[in-house]
């Protein structure tokens, strides 16, 4: 008996899209929920509870004083950049009493956003701190909110104290472009830090020959 194969179409399979893990990070009230239900295009899962009276003395809503939800445990949406690249974003709680969450959504992150408010830049320098003692690669975004005074860039990273390789941008989180364009900034710098890095220990490998 003879087998005939089919007629092969010509065409490869679809390669699977590469897919990445991303934190949305910051302080309190920065808009982190914001951006991760600006950008994902499955319905974001939320995990917001009502900001309550008890808790005013701890939850400092200076500056979003309209805010009457906080995120609890995470925010998670998917956002597909281009056909070989797929990030799920993990968006943290903000309130310091959630810390004990962090380590355990930063698993596996290639990268992370630190959302900054200028009106409150103190609120974010934790996370700053945070994705620098571990080395994970990070961009800073000034989230533009109506009314916050606009400062240079440079006077952000100062403020910051940031390394100089260390993207900062401005963004507003309301928008999906402009979310996306700080996403892709996340990207592209952890993969510059990881190719840096490759290289870096390629130089120190003893020579063979
Ligand atoms: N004007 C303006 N308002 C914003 C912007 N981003 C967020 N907001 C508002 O600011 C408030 C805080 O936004 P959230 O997205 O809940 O902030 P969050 O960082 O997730 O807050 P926590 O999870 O409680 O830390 C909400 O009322 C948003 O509607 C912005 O870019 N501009
Ligand atoms: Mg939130």
């Amino acid at each position: 008996m003879v087998f005939g194969r089919s007629k092969r179409s010509g065409k490869a399979a679809p390669a699977e899209p590469v897919t990445l893990k991303i934190l949305v990070a910051g302080g309190f009230g920065v808009g982190k929920t914001t951006l991760v239900g600006a950008v994902s295009e499955i319905k974001p899962l939320r995990t917001e509870e009502t900001l309550s009276e008890a808790g005013r003395p701890v939850d400092n809503t200076e500056g979003v004083e309209a805010k009457s939800t906080t995120t609890v445990a995470m925010d998670f949406g998917r956002i597909t950049i281009n056909e070989q690249l797929v990030l799920y974003l993990f968006g943290t709680p903000g309130q310091d009493r959630f810390w004990f969450l962090w380590d355990e959504l930063a698993q596996g992150a290639l990268g992370a956003v630190v959302l900054a408010d200028t009106r409150r830049l103190e609120d974010s320098f934790a996370a700053v701190d945070y994705f620098e003692r571990r080395g994970i690669p990070f961009t800073v975004a000034v989230n533009c909110f109506d009314g916050a005074e606009r400062y240079p860039l440079e006077t952000v990273r100062e403020a910051l104290d940031l390394d100089g390789e260390v993207p900062v941008m401005l963004c507003d989180a309301r928008r999906r472009e402009s979310s996306r364009d700080v996403l892709v900034s996340v990207v592209e710098h952890a993969m510059h830090a990881s190719a840096q890095a490759a290289a870096a220990a390629a130089s120190r490998e003893p020579a063979t020959t």
